[in-house]
């Protein structure tokens, strides 16, 4: 039995690993070394990760430490794993990586999330359709489909979005600087949500600083990422 494990959200089919945050994690995880089994977790799911104390994946048991929320998980591992590369660069670094981190969740995330949720429901498990559009559609006041009416124009506000991104990537390969850390995982998780769940693309195939940014992580770690089933991130 292995004594890490990853719960991470699926769809119907269990190779469909599409959270942004479980994706942060699965990389870090490789980032560091470490071997992992991950197991596909669905919204009926709840109890299954009720020993974490709450409702949200990733979460990491790591022996006899359980970890929720994507960032505590990567503050966990470079505190446990000093040895093994650094998800930061270096300690003193670890602020401005939360920051990027914390723009992925509350900039590009409700971005992105309004270029392709109305995607999500049939690529679900049945049992949990019905409680992604209620909570979803609570959320943002309006039907999924009614959201991603206007994803022509969501897309253009995301792109113009990224402008700092292309600024930093026609300097450097990576977030990281010339080899990828968190800042990468933080922000890539999200372009690896959408493309896993929809074949609309985020970029066109002109961007190629972003471009090829997504394509050295989906190729990271033997191409972890660009193994899951998704869709193409440009045009
Ligand atoms: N801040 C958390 C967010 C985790 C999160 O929102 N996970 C979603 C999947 S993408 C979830 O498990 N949602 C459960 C639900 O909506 O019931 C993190 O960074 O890990």
């Amino acid at each position: 039995m292995a004594t890490r494990i990853l719960y991470e959200l699926a769809g119907e089919d269990p190779a469909r690993r599409f959270s942004p945050y479980c994706w942060r994690s699965h990389l870090a995880l490789a980032h560091k070394g470490l071997e992992v089994e991950t197991v596909p977790w669905r919204f009926m799911d709840g109890d299954a990760i009720a020993f974490s104390g709450q409702g949200k994946v990733p979460v990491l048991v790591d022996g006899d430490t359980v970890v929720h929320d994507s960032w505590q998980i990567a503050e966990y591992l470079e505190k446990t794993y000093p040895d093994a590369p650094s998800l930061f660069g270096c300690a003193e670094s670890a602020p401005a990586v939360r920051f990027i981190n914390a723009w992925a969740d509350s900039v590009l995330i409700p971005l992105i999330s309004r270029v392709v949720v109305a995607d999500i429901p049939p690529l679900l498990a049945p049992g949990d359709r019905e409680y992604f559009r209620r909570t979803r559609e609570a959320r943002f006041g309006a039907t999924l489909e009614a959201v991603c009416a206007s994803r022509d124009t969501h897309i253009e506000t995301l792109r113009l979005t990224l402008m700092p991104m292309r600024l930093t990537l026609r300097a450097q390969p990576f977030l990281g600087g010339d080899t990828p850390h968190y800042a990468d995982y933080a922000v890539f998780g999200a372009f690896q949500w959408a493309r896993c769940v929809s074949d609309y693309p985020l970029l066109t195939a002109d961007d190629t600083v972003l471009v090829q940014w997504a394509d050295r992580l989906l190729d990271a770690f033997g191409g972890l990422a660009r193994q899951a089933p998704g869709y193409r991130i440009a045009a």
